[in-house]
């Protein structure tokens, strides 16, 4: 079947115009949909850089938007509008283009702006986030495998996995890991920084909205990386100064025995399926999974002693709960390789109730079987 060609139109083709303007219209539809979009609705923002990263965020999201659209629009058309036809000779090529001088100007020079702005951007906010100068509170924020430790000027020891910050008050947290790679990310203040071993960084901003939010390590550190969350209250400034009130007075009177008796071991299974589990099992001594198995302490012929050398008595073992253990690492030696570091009673945060329910709940573990 004859065909006669249709004369095939030169240059942009008949469509281009009107696809250019059709698109345009959407793009700007689109660019005003991102530009009012209230981020605000879905993550709230809790302070001051959070603004300013949301603002460099939807620019460049219509950026990106319109790129993509324009990018991809004009591939289809131009693949239908210059598309093979029957009539054309098997091995036809298309029109070669060489040296388009004023296009290529265009499509460098308007990235290149876009680029500029969005670097100017994202330095100011950068140098912002790295200012550390006439701070009112500066802390620190230490990964381990898998808690957050935070330090501050005012206590003697650190506080596990629960920061608070005073809102409206500048913060600088310096930010930095006792072990592996950790990453300090509060999805409020929109702040992620890696939490690198030997390296400190400064990170600073402005809590601007009362309330709790989740610390969250966003860096794979390991088997229990899924569950290292911290809490960051933003507290009212009376707030805070309660809360570092507290936490001193609770501080200085912690340390020392403890009375055992009263413990359930009801309360301590529950307690232990929340802060224990994820490094020990109830099976035998040999059933390790970070630290050893705990089920059978007091009856255990193969491993008479605890890993402190003490005995595997209530008291005893409360010692390891109050004080944390870490093995020698002689690994010639008789101990072989330490098994890691058991956390104390800080790291672990037990109230002396708490190490009372525990260790009842260990011994019951022993007897019943
Ligand atoms: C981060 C992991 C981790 C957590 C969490 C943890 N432990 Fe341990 N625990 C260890 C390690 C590691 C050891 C062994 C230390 C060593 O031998 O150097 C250990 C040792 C012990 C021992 C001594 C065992 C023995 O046979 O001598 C007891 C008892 C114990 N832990 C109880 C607890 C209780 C109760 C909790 C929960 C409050 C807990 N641990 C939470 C890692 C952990
Ligand atoms: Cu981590």
């Amino acid at each position: 079947m004859a065909q006669v060609a249709a004369p095939r139109s030169q240059g942009l083709g008949p469509g281009f115009w009107p696809v250019t303007i059709v698109m345009t219209v959407v793009n700007i539809i689109l660019g005003i949909y991102i530009a009012t979009f209230d981020i605000n609705k879905y993550l709230p923002e809790a302070a001051a850089p959070a603004g300013d990263i949301d603002l460099l965020f939807k620019f460049m999201a219509a950026i990106g938007n319109a790129i993509f659209l324009y990018v991809t629009v004009y591939v289809v058309y131009f693949a239908i509008v210059w598309r093979r036809r029957p009539s054309d000779a098997p091995d036809a090529i298309g029109i070669q283009i060489h040296d388009a001088p004023t296009l290529e100007l265009w499509w460098t020079i308007i990235p290149s702006v876009l680029v500029i702005i969005i670097a100017i951007f994202s330095v100011k906010i950068w140098m912002n986030l790295q200012n550390a100068s006439g701070d009112v509170l500066t802390m620190e924020a230490i990964g381990h495998q898998f808690k957050f430790e935070f330090r501050y000027p005012n206590l003697k020891s650190s506080v596990y996995d629960e920061m608070h910050v005073p809102v409206d008050t500048p913060v600088t947290v310096q930010v930095t890991s006792s072990d592996v790679i950790h990453s300090f990310w509060v999805p409020e203040v929109r702040l992620k920084y890696d939490m690198v071993p030997g390296l400190v960084q400064s990170v600073r901003f402005t809590p601007n909205r009362i309330g709790k939010y989740r610390v969250i390590c966003t860096e794979f550190c390991g088997t229990n990386h899924a569950n290292m969350f911290a809490t960051m209250y933003i507290d009212s400034p009376q707030d805070f100064n309660r809360w570092i009130a507290a936490q001193a007075k609770l501080q200085a009177s912690s340390g020392g025995a403890v009375a055992l008796q009263g413990g359930t071991a009801a309360a301590g299974q529950t307690l232990f399926a929340n802060k224990c589990s994820s490094c020990h099992s109830v099976g035998p001594f040999e059933q390790k999974i970070v630290g050893p198995g705990l089920g059978k302490l007091l009856s255990d012929t193969t491993h008479p002693n605890l890993v402190t050398g003490e005995k595997p008595n209530a008291v005893d073992i409360s010692h390891v709960l109050i004080k944390g253990y870490q093995g020698p690492d002689d690994s010639q030696g008789k101990n072989g390789p330490s098994l890691g570091a058991m956390p104390n009673r800080d790291a672990n945060g037990l109230s002396n109730s708490d190490i009372a329910n525990l260790v009842a709940y260990l011994t019951s573990l022993s007897q019943s079987k």
